[in-house]
């Protein structure tokens, strides 16, 4: 029977979610949405100490503010592997899990990754567009790119999407290296101890580190610089990893190659800037959407979902609930 939303649940839906998620929270777990609009601090009022868990997306997430007039937060349950909309650091200080997803989006958003390498430097999304608007046979072949296979590659953030990332290039024979906050003891790939270091001695630079304050334009302007007029620079991480106004400042006067981005500082809004460039492949976050990778994220999300109602604790946790709050 659908319970949709039962005044006693204690699941609080919080931003947009999938909507199989979404209906299912509802009709399962009689999950309230949080309000958007003026009702949402009578809403709090009245339901705000009875909710034990959030879930929400790295859309989205809970900040301090929500945490504390949730004031029996349990655990923030997160579709997706980033969660820097939620702030953890206060989270783990008053006692509240966060979990996410990660692993069962890796192979989707490495697939992005190499797809948006071979886009950006290849041309294929111009190519396409050049096609279409005829100028093949106007104006003849379309201009000669840059080769992929071999490229020197440099990985900032190698952490499990990052190492699938270099997986499958090694496949295309690429010279991988990476950046790290901690140098990954058993990688065979050759380690840079800064994004500059590693910017300045590769052909593309790929972004695969986590968002966050800590990671906040970690690709900076100098970066950038070190890639230089015949670099790349894709991003599949999160578009605060980057420098943005550098970026397209970069890419305008001709300082980078080219760009291939899934992921903005400000999304949905992409710097108009960008619009017009033939070499910038823009693509509006898509890195794990895929029907297969969309419904395994919703299977783990459930399953943190259930595991914290049932026994108090998570199953893939950023931050596990405390032994003493179970
Ligand atoms: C999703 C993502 O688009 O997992 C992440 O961190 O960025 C993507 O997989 C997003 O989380 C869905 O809201």
């Amino acid at each position: 029977m659908p319970l949709s939303p039962n005044a006693n649940s204690v699941v609080l839906q919080v931003g947009p979610l999938k909507p199989s998620l979404a209906d299912t929270l509802s009709r399962d777990y009689g999950a309230h949405a949080l309000p958007t609009n003026a009702t949402r601090s009578s809403f709090l009022a009245t339901h705000g100490d009875s909710i034990r868990v959030v879930v929400t997306s790295g859309r989205t997430g809970v900040d301090r503010e929500l945490m504390i007039a949730l004031s029996n937060l349990g655990a923030v349950v997160n579709f997706g592997v980033g969660y820097d909309t939620t702030d953890v650091e206060f989270a783990a200080q008053r006692g509240i899990g966060v979990s996410n997803t990660p692993d069962v989006l890796s192979d989707c958003v490495a697939d992005t990754a190499v797809g948006l390498i071979i886009d950006t430097l290849r041309g294929f999304s111009a190519a396409d567009r050049y096609v279409r608007a005829g100028n093949w046979t106007s104006q003849g072949n379309f201009p000669l790119t840059r080769k992929v296979s071999g490229a020197r590659v440099g990985i900032v953030g190698l952490g499990r999407i990052g190492r699938a990332i270099a997986q499958r290039l090694n496949g295309f024979g690429c010279e991988i290296a990476y950046h790290n906050r901690r140098r990954v003891p058993d990688s065979p790939y050759r380690y840079a101890n800064s994004v500059v270091e590693l910017a300045g001695g590769v052909d593309v630079l790929v972004v695969a580190a986590a968002g966050g304050p800590a990671s906040a334009r970690l690709v900076d302007r100098v970066a950038l610089e070190a890639l230089g007029p015949r670099g790349y620079l894709v991003n599949i991480a999160r578009g605060s990893v980057v420098d943005e106004e550098a970026l397209v400042d970069l890419l305008f006067s001709g300082g980078l190659a080219g760009a291939g981005l899934d992921v903005f500082a400000d999304e949905p809004n992409v710097p108009e800037r960008l619009l017009g460039l033939d070499n910038v492949v823009l693509l509006p976050h898509v890195g794990s959407g895929t029907v297969e990778t969309r419904a395994a994220m919703e299977a783990l999300t459930l399953s943190n979902l259930d595991e914290f109602l049932s026994s108090g604790t998570l199953v893939t946790p950023v931050v596990q609930v405390p032994e003493a709050v179970r």
